[in-house]
């Protein structure tokens, strides 16, 4: 396998682990405040980050390539508030929209085709993560002083469930 292509493949299963990480992360403080719908959705997500991990390392394995597995950092524990915790994913799921759309320079690049349209799931995929992170940092922020308003959106995002089967 072309080395420019697996090490870049390598360093996104990475990133999305350490998405994994961190998503868990804002699980267990959404849990300690008590908004456990919020947890839930954070939780799911996290299931969600690591099958995105492991479609690149079951990807660079067919392909012949080396999976090689690098320390993740700690993620955040504490933010201010549920907004704030939102702010943090959304900037981070534009991070990780920027890693995708620079993977898929280095595979044309490298005119590794395979590689391209493997990662086409992920470009698109991408649209949907920051769409949706955008859409609820936006209503938490407009219930944000309404402890109402905050129990009834902890309501529908405890009902989040995990997709049975991820489309590639
Ligand atoms: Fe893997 O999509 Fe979010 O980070």
């Amino acid at each position: 396998m072309n080395p420019n292509v697996e090490k870049a493949l390598n360093e996104q299963i990475h990133a999305e682990f350490f998405s994994f990480y961190l998503y868990l992360s804002v699980s267990a403080y959404f849990k300690t405040i008590h908004l456990d719908g919020f947890a839930n959705w954070m939780n799911i997500q996290a299931q969600e980050e690591y099958s995105h991990a492991m479609k690149l390392f079951d990807f660079l394995i067919e392909r012949g390539g080396q999976v090689e597995l690098m320390a993740l950092d700690a993620p955040q524990r504490q933010w201010a508030s549920p907004s704030a915790a939102f702010d943090a994913v959304l900037a981070h799921e534009k991070y990780i929209t920027d890693r995708i759309n620079t993977l898929v320079d280095v595979s044309t690049q490298e005119k590794d085709h395979a590689t391209t349209v493997m990662l086409h799931w992920y470009v698109s995929e991408q649209v949907e993560e920051v769409a949706t992170a955008d859409t609820l940092t936006n209503q938490v922020k407009m219930v944000e002083g309404s402890p109402h308003g905050l129990l009834m959106l902890d309501r529908e995002l405890g009902a989040r469930q995990m997709a049975t089967a991820e489309p590639v």
